[in-house]
């Protein structure tokens, strides 16, 4: 029987040629959780994405991914610091100067700006320039016996919004919530029935650069 449900192809073929990308990933149930790593980097790649631009992180569990993915995002620490900007993050909340939006957006860096004269501070690990234009937070939940699976998924999903509404970094939501291991396997394109299912990394890749080819559109003012 055929189905509405499910994502429609854009018209529009996204480019990610110049794009860098962070996958966050938590280690919980790692077999599906790695074949929606490798879809999401399929994907990248096919769009684009240079190897090199792609950074893959790891975490313990998915509780763990929000804080992951704001660090990644916000990991510009080198460049506030050199912008005299560090002390505007408080409680992982961005307070008001005029330039942090669009310095965690990444893509409006003045070119004039001292950053590349003044030390880091000691300690600080030297980070590639480039800030990223999209991170992708891959987890899998699945039902146990207890309520961790409602607190988790309802916390972790809120915190993944929450990181992209403050900071205008796409944060693509590559969090399965299963209720089974077959609907996760299913999911991943590891189904063990006669259908595989699909690998919804695959989207999550494609989401990737879509939604850091709009957020580049969007920060210069243009609108379709
Ligand atoms: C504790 C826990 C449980 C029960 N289940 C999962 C799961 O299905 N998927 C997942 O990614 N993580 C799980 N965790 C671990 C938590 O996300 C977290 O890592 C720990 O509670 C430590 O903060």
């Amino acid at each position: 029987m055929s189905t509405i449900k499910g994502l429609s192809q854009s018209q529009n073929q996204y480019d990610g040629s110049s794009m860098r990308v962070a996958i966050v990933h938590a280690r919980w149930n790692t077999t599906v959780v790695d074949a929606l790593v490798a879809g999401a980097i399929a994907k990248l790649k096919a769009r684009g994405v240079k190897e090199k631009n792609i950074v893959v992180e790891s975490v313990p569990g998915s509780f763990e991914l929000p804080l992951a993915c704001a660090k990644c995002v916000v990991f510009l620490y080198r460049h506030f610091w050199q912008l005299n900007l560090h002390r505007v993050i408080a409680g992982g909340h961005v307070q008001s100067h005029s330039n942090v939006t669009d310095l965690l957006g990444g893509l409006n860096f003045s070119s004039t700006s001292s950053r590349s004269s003044t030390p880091a501070p000691t300690g600080v690990v030297p980070m590639p320039n480039e800030p990223f234009d999209a991170v992708i937070a891959i987890g899998v939940l699945i039902k146990g016996s207890t309520m961790h699976f409602e607190y988790i998924c309802d916390s972790v999903s809120h915190a993944l919004m929450k990181v992209q509404l403050d900071t205008g970094v796409p944060v693509i939501f590559g969090v399965l919530t299963a209720l089974t291991d077959d609907q996760a396997l299913e999911r991943a394109g590891l189904g063990r029935g006669e259908d595989k299912g699909h690998n919804h990394g695959e989207d999550w890749g494609l989401a990737a650069v879509e939604m850091g080819s709009h957020l580049r559109r969007w920060r210069e003012g243009q609108f379709n």
